[in-house]
């Protein structure tokens, strides 16, 4: 029986000759060209990273490894009863192309409940915060606290073969992505519950042993193991990812990749939209002593959030133009679970007012809603309120993704990132101003 290393081993050796050709006897095909309005306006759309791990389609949305999202939680295997699949299923179906049987994934659960202890110094860390530290500043330092365990320094600086670099990745990866959930789950005890803490339960599954810390029942535990699976990956040009391989280029370990990625996730603009939905749902709510808004009423919120020169959190996308299959897919979660949620509702209500609007108003290339315009609703409805923690679980999440990519990044020997910059006079010379 082949561990999930061993797999990967041989796909790593059967993909090395690709790049290596490609390098070799293509490096001056042209790609793609670069324009000024690219070059000041954040590089959208510029074809300039590579990743077999997802690929993001304008109009129908993410894949990962060639599969929809809909392909992939019919086809990874589930825990007993459970409605959605095991996170450590996905991990091995983004390091490898393929999806794992029962015995492949149960490996894989145990080699992360094997690594999940999480040492005492980061919960002291944690605790020394001071208050009204955002989790995400606490979540970002934790992981980076951990960079003494890092088995990649160990071995580089022992004398490391560039060739054996993922290796010992991989064993970072699974080490710091087994701790995760306990990290979250103290993070959220010790800011919003300060009761007695609850253990960890060897015998669960990610999603379930987090749903178990978290102490919040049934269906939680899908809840926990959909919000991981579809949050962890989206291609490379995504802040957290791009940050994630950026510093990882440097050959910095995983914890101070993911460390970075987090806080990439961070900003308003990407992960910690999120929290903002809620956010702006809920003063919504509070100016109407929460009554459902009729239509008009609603639309003239969104107005005059826009009025205001405030972005509407949850819609739009750099990449997307069509509606987040992510986002239809905890639509349809909730539509099931809970369709009388009053903040779903509410979430509901934006669904058919926000996309009219923001094409009226036409300055959004994508008018329609992204992930984090539903995430936060089913976290609400399961009791997890505190809407300021909902990145934290988009970044459990993203780090699976990252992970995977910054081992392939070892695996092929993709080199430092140094893209070139230029003046702001060499630019008008290109354009012929000056
Ligand atoms: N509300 C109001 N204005 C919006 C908007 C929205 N939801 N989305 C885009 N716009 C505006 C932009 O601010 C920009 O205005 P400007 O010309 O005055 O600078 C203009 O429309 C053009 O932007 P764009 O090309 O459509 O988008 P982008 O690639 O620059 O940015 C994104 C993409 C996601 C940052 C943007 O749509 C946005 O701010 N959305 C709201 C925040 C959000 O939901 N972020 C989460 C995205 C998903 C994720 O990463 N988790």
């Amino acid at each position: 029986k082949k561990t999930l290393k061993q797999t990967l081993s041989e796909k790593i050796e059967e993909h090395r000759p690709r790049t290596k050709r490609l390098l070799k006897e293509y490096g001056d095909v042209v790609v793609d060209n670069v324009t000024v309005s690219q070059v000041i306006g954040g590089m959208r759309g510029l074809k300039s990273l590579v990743t077999d791990i997802s690929y993001l389609d304008p109009e129908e949305g993410i894949r990962y490894r060639g599969y929809t999202l809909g392909e992939v939680i019919e086809n990874l295997p589930k825990p007993k009863g459970g409605t959605m699949p095991y996170v450590e299923g996905l991990f091995y179906l983004l390091l490898t192309g393929d999806f794992p049987n029962q015995e492949e994934v149960m490996q894989v659960v145990d080699e992360f409940s094997k690594r999940r202890i999480v040492p005492r110094y980061v919960y002291e860390v944690i605790d020394s915060f001071p208050c009204c530290s955002h989790p995400m500043a606490i979540f970002s330092t934790a992981i980076l606290t951990l960079n003494r365990e890092s088995v990649f320094n160990r071995q580089y600086h022992a004398g490391l073969n560039k060739k054996d670099y993922w290796e010992a990745t991989y064993e970072d990866a699974l080490n710091l992505l087994a701790k995760l959930p306990e990290i979250a789950s103290y993070i959220y005890n010790k800011l919003y519950r300060q009761g007695p803490r609850i253990q960890s339960n060897p015998n669960l599954d990610m999603g379930g042993n987090f749903a178990h810390m978290m102490g919040i029942d049934k269906p939680y535990d899908d809840v926990s193991r959909l919000h991981f699976i579809i949050h962890s990956d989206h291609e490379s040009g995504n802040v957290s990812a791009h940050t994630g391989h950026l510093v990882a280029s440097s050959l910095s370990d995983i914890y101070l990749s993911i460390s970075a990625m987090i806080n990439g996730l961070a900003g308003p603009l990407h992960g910690l939209a999120n929290q903002e939905v809620l956010r702006w749902l809920q003063d919504v709510m509070d100016k109407m002593g929460n009554k459902l808004p009729t239509e008009d009423e609603m639309k003239q919120f969104v107005w005059d959030t826009l009025n205001s020169g405030q972005v509407i959190p949850g819609f739009g996308h750099a990449v997307l133009r069509k509606t987040d299959p992510r986002y239809m897919l905890q639509r349809e979660f909730s539509l099931k679970n809970l369709p009388d949620d009053p903040i779903f509702k509410y979430a509901d209500l934006l669904y058919n007012v926000v996309p009219p609007i923001l094409k009226e108003h036409g300055k959004a290339k994508n008018p329609w809603p992204n992930v984090d315009a539903q995430s936060g609703v089913i976290q609400w409805h399961y009791g997890v309120t505190e809407y300021d923690f909902y990145t934290v679980l988009f970044g459990i999440g993203r780090a699976i993704g990252i992970c995977a990519n910054i081992i392939w990044d070892r695996a092929l020997g993709y080199p430092l990132e140094r893209p070139k910059s230029i003046t702001t006079d060499m630019l008008e010379k290109i354009a012929g101003i000056k």
